[in-house]
């Protein structure tokens, strides 16, 4: 008979009884995200005990300052990663895109689900219903506190304005419509998805307009590194060609040295098992930027054993083919190693220094 995850941690009965807590940020988001992993485990592992544990970070008290600006790389996953070493939660589900590309020493990202949509989308003013980031009049201000965002969309709609906006979901929904300050907002899409808000949706910005962020509309769940356990648990969440395509943007944008808060974009496709990757730099307002595009075989064909404890910039997925992750991981240096014989650094600080002195 085959053996679960579970061997030491069975009755008497064969019955796993094992509590296992999931640690989430107090935010809806958060919890819903949170809720979805623990009802795909419920299904996967009926006899598994959830009990989720809701905590606030520093990123979810400090409201008025933009995300770009906090510095700390870390900022909503360092408390749950306390959490987690301390033992008083296994998992932690997070946006992958909010995961820092070197996790501390101890951690590491036991599974990356399904993607959603991994585009930008535009949530108007409901007073300009109707309206698009074209047609909207001069002079426009478009909410985001995203640099890559406003990079992107500063050039390719110069007849608009762009301002921080920031709290959650929630706050910066509220922020639209019970105001005047902003003519639209640009989110993710795969937030608002999972919020239940795609109603709100009035366009959804394709690579042309808006190249997404790394890791955007994925959900990743972190664990610690040792937990073979757990590890072993939440490897069924895995969607592989998710973690193929996150596994080279998170390489692309490691190599490039960005953190959550430089104006770096990507786009990913797999087709007939090739990997392409584009990727781009920006300076602040769009008007410098550097794009690239490469593409690499991830034929599982094949098949080279995977060693214990191999992480692929942070994520452990013993059951996707090594080869593959170890071509997408090489597709994301050679893309930036491209972009960086072109001058990226040079971009991406003087956009760090300019953002720094904002
Ligand atoms: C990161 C950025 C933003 C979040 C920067 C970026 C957006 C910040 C802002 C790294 N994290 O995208 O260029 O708009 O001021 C975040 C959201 C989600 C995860 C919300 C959003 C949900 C989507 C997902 C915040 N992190 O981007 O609208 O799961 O990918």
């Amino acid at each position: 008979m085959e053996e679960g995850p579970y061997k030491c941690v069975r009755d008497g009965n064969g019955t796993v009884n094992r509590v296992i807590r999931m640690g989430t940020r107090k935010s809806q988001l958060a919890r819903i995200q949170t809720d979805y992993v623990a009802e795909k485990l419920k299904t996967l592992y009926p006899d598994v005990h959830l009990e989720i544990v809701a905590m606030s970070t520093i990123g979810d008290k400090i409201l008025d300052t933009a995300l770009s600006k906090i510095g700390e790389k870390s900022l909503f996953t360092k408390e749950l990663e306390n959490a987690l070493e301390r033992n008083e939660v296994d998992l932690v589900v997070h946006s992958l895109k909010d995961l820092p590309t070197t996790l501390p020493n101890g951690f590491t990202i036991g599974a990356v689900l399904q993607r959603e949509s991994p585009h930008d989308a535009v949530v108007l003013h409901p007073k300009n219903s109707g309206l698009t980031l074209d047609t909207l009049p001069d002079g426009s201000v478009i909410g985001t506190s995203s640099l890559r965002r406003a990079a992107q969309l500063k050039k390719r709609f110069p007849h608009l304005e762009f301002k921080d906006i920031r709290g959650n979901l929630n706050t910066r929904l509220k922020k639209l419509d019970e105001k005047e300050d902003y003519a639209a907002i640009i989110l993710a899409a795969a937030g608002l998805k999972r919020m239940g808000w795609e109603a709100r949706v009035s366009q959804v910005l394709g690579p042309e307009d808006c190249m997404y962020a790394v890791g955007q509309g994925a959900l990743a769940v972190e664990v610690r590194a040792r937990d073979c356990d757990i590890l072993e648990m939440v490897s069924t969440l895995h969607h592989s060609e998710t973690v193929l395509r996150c596994i080279a943007e998170r390489a692309f944008l490691r190599r490039l040295e960005g953190g959550c808060s430089v104006p770096v974009a990507v786009n990913t496709e797999v087709k007939d098992s090739v990997l392409s990757l584009t990727g781009a730099v920006y300076s602040l307002d769009g008007a410098d930027s550097l794009k690239e595009a490469m593409e690499t075989s991830v034929d599982p064909g094949n098949k080279l054993e995977s060693a214990a404890d191999i992480q692929h910039v942070g994520v452990t997925a013993h059951n996707v083919p090594q080869c593959a992750q170890v071509a997408a991981e090489k597709l994301g240096v050679d893309l930036a190693n491209l972009l960086l014989s072109k001058g990226a650094m040079e971009i991406l600080t003087t956009a760090r220094k300019l953002n720094d002195a904002r």
